[in-house]
């Protein structure tokens, strides 16, 4: 038995992706940009084992046998499988040859919760294809088919700042991620992520940009007349590390995504009230210091990802343990990077008062700016057992 084991990562998108002009190839009407974020806090593991012993190819998905006839996943196992057999003709590896015509068990987790509405697709999908990829010893470039397992998981490909360019071809070759700056370049930057619902989400991404492409004359407007502009101006901001252009680009773009939704018929609502309430507080708060000190993002659902630099980060924690007070807003409230507590100012306390929703925040995740997919070398990570099957179901 062969077996790999590997990890990818989350990304959140600043400019964002909503509506695709290809279904089948999952080919976007825009690019978008992304950060791709720290595996320390968030990650998929995927292990990948080939044996002559498997009789089919089985799938395990955060402990459940689910379907392996999943169109998407077999658009991205026949992709890679076709790579290794192009490579295997050109002189390539003679072992990958015989492990070809094993079936493989694939097993893959998170360590966040799927229910917390975080992108699990883009790290799923693209943990699927770096892991084949190493299985069969396939290398290059591989983001043109972990677009085809999920769009926004072509981004999780690579570290840092990283964009997807939508490309012109009818075929999607040219439809790829690209890193823009690595995951060093900007050290300051940290990303919060608000937990403010584990409800699962209404509309799915897929069903929900079909309907936006068909219905909202906005989004065609936007993908057509504003993204290429903010795509320049977005990769500018974080080339200078100018977080006040950053920030508001990065709002200004959440807030037309969640418009383009409105446009929908019927309308789509991710944001619900506590959302609301972030970007409200968001925007007080940043008055008071006369800048863009933080900035929100929000996708599919409504928990909000919010960006700010690090000396920030403990007031703004505070600031949202003050608006949103919890019963766990002791050690569990915060998760990741360590926050140091930090006493807010009667007038910071004024500014943003006014807006107490106890329970609203379940849990803040604190991360930053992280690598791009990697193979593990670590035995413990192993999730499947000398027999091929799972090692648990917990
Ligand atoms: C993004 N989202 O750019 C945008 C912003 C959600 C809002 O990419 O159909 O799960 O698999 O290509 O990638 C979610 O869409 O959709 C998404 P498919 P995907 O991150």
């Amino acid at each position: 038995m062969q077996k790999v084991t590997c990890t990818a990562p989350v990304n959140i998108a600043v400019i964002k992706y909503w509506g695709k002009r290809n279904e089948e190839l999952i080919l976007p009407i825009n690019s978008s940009l992304s950060v791709t974020l720290h595996q320390d806090q968030l990650k998929t593991t995927t292990t990948i084992a080939a044996s002559r012993d498997f009789t089919e190819d089985r799938i395990w998905l955060n402990g459940k046998e689910d379907n392996i006839n999943h169109p998407r996943l077999q658009s991205c196992l026949r992709e890679i499988r076709r790579l290794a057999r192009k490579r295997r003709s050109s002189g390539g590896e003679d072992g990958v040859s015989r492990i070809l015509s094993d079936k493989v068990h694939i097993c893959s987790v998170n360590n966040f919760p799927t229910a917390a509405g975080l992108a699990s697709s883009a790290a799923g999908y693209a943990c699927l294809v770096y892991t084949l990829a190493k299985l069969y010893g396939v290398e290059g470039e591989l983001s043109e088919i972990a677009r085809q397992g999920s769009g926004s998981a072509c981004r999780s490909m690579y570290g840092g700042f990283v964009q997807w360019l939508m490309g012109e071809r009818e075929d999607g070759k040219d439809s790829l991620a690209q890193q823009v700056e690595a995951e060093t370049h900007w050290p300051e930057l940290r990303i919060l992520i608000l937990v403010a619902s584990a409800e699962k989400k209404h509309v799915g991404s897929t069903a929900g940009m079909q309907t936006s492409v068909e219905t909202s004359p906005l989004l065609k407007f936007r993908a057509e007349s504003l993204v290429p502009g903010r795509m320049v101006e977005m990769i500018d901001a974080i080339r200078k590390k100018d977080f006040e252009a950053f920030g508001q680009l990065t709002m200004k773009d959440s807030n037309q995504f969640h418009a383009t939704c409105l446009d929908t018929f019927p309308p789509i609502f991710y944001l619900n009230q506590v959302s609301q309430r972030i970007i409200s507080l968001v925007h007080r708060y940043n008055a008071h210091y006369g800048k863009t000190k933080v900035a929100y993002s929000f996708d599919a659902g409504p928990n909000a990802v919010i960006f700010t630099l690090e000396p920030t980060v403990s007031e703004f924690v505070e600031v949202v343990k003050h608006c949103f007070p919890s019963e766990s807003n002791g050690d569990t409230f915060i998760k990741g990077l360590t926050v140091s507590p930090s006493p807010l100012s009667s007038e910071l306390t004024s500014a943003i008062s006014g807006d107490i929703f106890p329970g609203g925040v379940n849990y803040v995740i604190v991360t930053q700016p992280g690598p791009g997919p990697a193979e593990s070398q670590d035995p413990a990570l192993d999730l499947l057992g000398p027999d091929g099957l799972p090692k648990s179901t917990a």
